[in-house]
């Protein structure tokens, strides 16, 4: 897209260079179901995820990369490039990477729940017997990942992510991500909304922690309705139940090539995203889309 040098791809986001010591971060409109990058976009998408990025990184106070979402101070950066950008690219400082994405969970989901159904895995280690499927966990855990050559997370034990990173970084990343966890589910419990889980990546710069990458987004958390939930029971995702359950009644093998989405799946998508967006922060999305030009 901008003129910049192309640092990163991920499923759903971009990284240019700024300079030395900043990173454009982009927010695209793409959209995974099933771990497939669908054909079709998502119209502003990208600009929910920036923006629920935003409230957060404004709302926790934590240390964090961002520096600006003004892309006037980003050179190389055309009219043309500001109005496909603006409201889905955030200018952030450069950092070191740490090796381990931190998932918390509160609720057994997921890949746990597969692990504690399976006889236990790294992420059940601290759990008592007898929970159901979607049970809220006693307290959060932290249940660390590492990037599988595969691109699939790998859940790795408490004992393997002290040896990767040391006692002290990993009491540190614990503490941290329990905390902005604790914070952020009290606060989306007030308008609803459970945090079922979410994961945080953190980075180095200038000897500083920093929060990096996006934040309590759709796309790195499972956000429930809280009306929906129900211990022992599937609970349907906020933002993609819908594309998925239109998929779930095509005959797709979960595979690429995926199906090409209708214009109403598209559509009806797209209005999730933005209600997901103005349910959990309380905010208006056109305000965030007529702030962000
Ligand atoms: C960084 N990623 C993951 C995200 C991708 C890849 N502030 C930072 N400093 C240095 N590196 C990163 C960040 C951030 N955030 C994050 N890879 C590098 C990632 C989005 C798209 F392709």
């Amino acid at each position: 897209m901008p003129a910049l040098p192309h640092i990163a791809s991920g499923k759903v986001r971009e990284i240019y260079e700024v300079d030395t010591e900043r990173l454009l971060f982009v927010a695209t409109d793409r959209i995974s179901a099933y771990d497939v990058i669908l054909n079709q976009t998502i119209p502003d998408k990208g600009r929910v995820l920036t923006g629920l990025s935003l409230h957060f990184f404004e709302l926790l106070d934590a240390p964090n990369h961002l520096l600006t979402m003004d892309l006037s101070s980003v050179p190389g950066i055309s009219d043309d490039d500001r109005m496909e950008l603006g409201g889905r690219s955030m200018v952030v400082r450069r950092a070191e990477v740490v090796p381990v994405e931190c998932v918390v969970r509160g609720y057994l989901y997921g890949s746990s729940w597969r692990e504690y159904r399976d006889g236990g895995g790294p992420t059940t280690e601290h759990l008592p017997p007898g929970l159901v499927l979607a049970d809220r966990l006693p307290e959060p855990i932290f249940t660390p990942a590492t990037k599988a050559v595969t691109g699939h997370d790998e859940n790795i034990t408490e004992s393997e992510t002290r040896s990767l990173l040391g006692d002290d970084l990993y009491e540190e990343l614990r503490n941290r991500s329990i905390d902005i966890y604790l914070r952020a589910s009290d606060y989306a419990a007030a308008k609803g909304v459970i945090l079922a889980d979410t994961k945080f990546e953190f980075g180095f710069s200038g000897g500083e922690l920093l929060l990096i990458d996006e934040v309590l987004t759709p796309d790195s958390s499972r956000y429930w309705p809280a009306d929906e939930w129900k211990p022992g029971q599937d609970v349907p995702s906020f933002d993609k139940q819908y594309v998925r359950e239109w998929l779930d009644n095509t005959d797709w093998d979960r595979t690429a090539p995926p199906p090409d989405l209708p214009d109403t799946i598209i559509e009806g998508t797209r209005s999730r995203y933005v209600e997901a967006y103005e349910r959990i922060t309380g905010k208006g999305f056109y305000d965030y889309l007529a702030g962000s030009r």
